[in-house]
C-alpha cells in the first residue's frame, strides 16, 4: 500500500462564532468553573480534569459528527459529553452521585456510557476499542465513523500505534482527535514526544490535518473533507495546538503563573472577549445561570 499524503495548514483567524456554538463552548466553560467552586467548597469527592480552554473543540468537531457516530472520550471529557448532548444535568448528577445520574452515579467524572458515547481513565485504551467499532461499523454500519479523543501524552501510548497501524491497513473509520495542550500532567510535550504527531500518523500511511486555529466554523471548514473520507474508510488523525488553562486535576499546576496568564491570553475566551464584551457577557450570562440552577438543583437531590 503507498503511503498517503498528510497536509499541514491552519484555518483562518479568529472569527466571530455563532451565537449557538458560543453559547456551548460558555456553557462547557460555566461548568468546569462550576466544578472546581464546588470542590473548594468540599461539594464533590474525588477528582476531575476540567477543559478550560479546550471547549471550542468539541464544539467544532460536533458539527462535523452524526448521531450514527461513536464517541470515545477520555479523563478531560466533559467538554466532549456536553457538546454531544447538552446535559449539564445528568452529567453533575453523575460527578455528585445524585439521582438523575446519567450512569447512575457508579462512573463518575471520568467513565461515562451512553448510547455511543462512553469516556474511560484508562489512557490509551479508546484507539484500539474505537478500531474494532470502526470495523463493526465498516461492516454493518458504513458511513458511521468512531471518534477517539486523546491528548499528546497518551499519544505516546504503545496501543495508539497497533491501532494506526491496523486502521491503516483495514481502511477503518476511525477519526483520532488530539487535543495537544503543550503538557501531560506536569510533563511539557517536548520533553515526552519524539518527532511529531505528524510524522507518526505519516508512519502508518494515515491521512493528518493540523490546526492551531479557535475558530469553531473554520475548524470546522477545514476538517470536513478529511472528516467525511473518513466515513468511506480513510481513517484521519487531527492534531489541535490548544491550551490547558487550568491544572491537570485540581490544584495541581506545575507551571507558573505568568505561563498560563500567556495562555489564558491567547485562548478562545479571551479573543471573543476582546472583540465583543457586550455579546460573550449576555451569554455567559445565560450560561452561568443555567449552571448554576442545575448546581443547586442537583445540590438538593438525594444519592443516586
Ligand atoms: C494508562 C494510564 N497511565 C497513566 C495514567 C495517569 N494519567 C492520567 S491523565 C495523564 C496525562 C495525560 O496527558 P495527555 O494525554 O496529554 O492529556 P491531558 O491531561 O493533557 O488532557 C496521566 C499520565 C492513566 N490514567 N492511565
Ligand atoms: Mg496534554
Amino acid at each position: 500500500m503507498t503511503a498517503r499524503t498528510f497536509v499541514q495548514e491552519s484555518a483562518p483567524p479568529l472569527m466571530d462564532p455563532a451565537d449557538e456554538d458560543l453559547s456551548l463552548m460558555l456553557t462547557i466553560r460555566a461548568f468546569e468553573l462550576k466544578l472546581l467552586e464546588l470542590f473548594e467548597r468540599g461539594m464533590l469527592n474525588g477528582t476531575t480534569h476540567t477543559c478550560l480552554g479546550q471547549e471550542y473543540i468539541p464544539v467544532a468537531m460536533e458539527g462535523l459528527l452524526a448521531p450514527g457516530d461513536h464517541v470515545f472520550s477520555n479523563h478531560r471529557g466533559h467538554g466532549h459529553y456536553l457538546a454531544r448532548y447538552r446535559d449539564p444535568e445528568g452529567l453533575l448528577a453523575e460527578i455528585m452521585g445524585r439521582e438523575g445520574a446519567v450512569c447512575g452515579g457508579v462512573g463518575g467524572s471520568q467513565h461515562i456510557r451512553r448510547e455511543r458515547y462512553v469516556s474511560t481513565g484508562v489512557q490509551g485504551e479508546s484507539l484500539p476499542v474505537a478500531c474494532g467499532v470502526a470495523l463493526h461499523l465498516k461492516r454493518v454500519e458504513p458511513g458511521s465513523l468512531a471518534c477517539v479523543y486523546v491528548g499528546d501524552g497518551t499519544f505516546g501510548e504503545g496501543a495508539v500505534y497497533e491501532a494506526l497501524n491496523l486502521a491503516s491497513l483495514w481502511g477503518l473509520p476511525l477519526l483520532v482527535v488530539v487535543e495537544n495542550n503543550g503538557i501531560a500532567q506536569s510533563t511539557p510535550t517536548g520533553r515526552h514526544l519524539a518527532g511529531g504527531i505528524a510524522g507518526r500518523a505519516a508512519a502508518f500511511g494515515v491521512e493528518y490535518r493540523f490546526t492551531d486555529s479557535v475558530d469553531v466554523a473554520g475548524i470546522r471548514r477545514l476538517l470536513a473533507p478529511a472528516v467525511e473520507a473518513v466515513r468511506g474508510g480513510v481513517p484521519l488523525v487531527v492534531e489541535f495546538a490548544t491550551q490547558r488553562l487550568g491544572p491537570h486535576s485540581k490544584g495541581d499546576d506545575t507551571r507558573s503563573a505568568e505561563q498560563v496568564e500567556r495562555l489564558r491570553a491567547a485562548g478562545w475566551y479571551a479573543g471573543c472577549v476582546a472583540r465583543d464584551p457586550e455579546r460573550v457577557g449576555r451569554l455567559e450570562g445565560s450560561a452561568r445561570a443555567l449552571v448554576e440552577a442545575v448546581a443547586v438543583d442537583v445540590a438538593g437531590r438525594g444519592l443516586s
